[in-house]
């Protein structure tokens, strides 16, 4: 369980090499490393720091929903892929406030610069929420999770919805090899999407009536976004294995390049001092099946008393 990723952040920490990034923010790395959290033994949700479990599960809805417009997560509330989108806005020729190049990194050492950061977030959000024509332009991250897990481009000129095929053969062929979902695709990634996915592939496997997930990521920012990914494809596991009858059995995180940013070091100090708690306990509408019909209120999450949160920024 939770275990498994504190050894993580500590192999990472002893035995990871310096790397430089994209974002220019630096990280220490390693390439190749496996976790398995056992869903019949708890929600593996980190208990260590809180992780907010709303955003989470109303990302994994967005994702179900196959929509790629940031504009549903910030109904709910969501802001977590809000600089991705930021990004292409200020990047844009209709863009015309002050300058907003490499807004991550400046507002993190540039308090005057924050503050305008801040602003021009917040006008962006506004406008987003309240104007159509303006959403759908800037609000679109591409074809990112949504669109291929939903409605992947063929060839023909026709579409794939691979998360509706892969429940149909868990249903009808639970012993298939060929239990997948991929969203990488490599005709998107170089100029379609916000952002290629870090979540590559994911394969499910059905033994003893119970469902195992097993991802492929092929980056993970080990302290913000890894914990979120766990409990996002461990509710997707649950969420599977509630509409085909099936307990959850294993959710198995592969990781490629695992990496700690250089600027969440002192966090993951205060992290490692802390003793991990009981594991909450999910709790799905038993009066819904299919989870293409499943709303937030269906999720619900019970006895998750956690450590408090603690902040990092994100590396855009
Ligand atoms: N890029 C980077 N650098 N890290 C990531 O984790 C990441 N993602 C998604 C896409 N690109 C990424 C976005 N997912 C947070 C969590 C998940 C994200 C992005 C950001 C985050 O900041 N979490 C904070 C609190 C957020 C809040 O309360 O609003 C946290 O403390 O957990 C990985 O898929």
């Amino acid at each position: 369980g939770e275990q498994q990723y504190l050894q993580l952040l500590r192999d990472v920490l002893d035995k990871g090499s310096r790397k430089e990034d994209r974002t220019g923010t630096g990280t220490i790395s390693t390439f190749g490393y496996q976790m398995r959290f056992d869903l019949s033994q708890g929600f593996p949700l980190i208990t260590t720091k809180r992780v907010a479990f709303r955003l989470v599960a109303s990302e994994l809805l967005w994702f179900i929903k196959g929509d790629t417009n940031i504009r549903y997560l910030l109904q709910h509330n969501n802001n977590i892929w809000n600089e991705w989108a930021f990004k292409k806005w200020v990047e844009s020729s209709a863009y015309s406030g002050p300058d907003m190049t490499d807004f991550g990194l400046r507002s993190q050492s540039d308090e005057a610069f924050a503050a305008l950061y801040r602003e021009q977030m917040d006008i962006f959000k506004t406008r987003i929420l309240e104007e159509d024509t303006f959403a759908e332009e800037f609000g679109e991250l591409g074809n990112v999770y949504g669109k291929q897990w939903r409605e992947w481009r063929t060839s023909r000129g026709d579409s794939v919805d691979q998360l509706r095929d892969v429940i149909e053969a868990i249903k009808k062929t639970p012993d298939s090899r060929r239990l997948i979902v991929s969203a990488w695709n490599p005709e998107d990634v170089p100029t379609n999407m916000a952002l290629p996915p870090c979540h590559t592939m994911f394969q499910f496997y059905v033994s003893e009536g119970k469902l195992s997930c097993q991802l492929y990521q092929r980056s993970g920012d080990i302290f913000l976004g890894v914990p979120f990914n766990i409990a996002s494809y461990a509710l997707l596991t649950h969420l599977i294995a509630h509409e085909c009858g099936l307990e959850p059995g294993e959710f198995i995180h592969t990781l490629g390049d695992a990496h700690i940013y250089l600027n969440h070091l002192e966090q993951i100090q205060e992290q490692l001092t802390r003793e991990p708690k009981p594991l909450p306990k999910l709790l799905l509408n038993s009066g819904k099946t299919s989870l293409f019909e499943m709303e937030l209120e269906d999720i619900k999450l019970e006895n998750y008393e956690p450590h408090p949160g603690i902040k990092a920024p994100v590396a855009v």
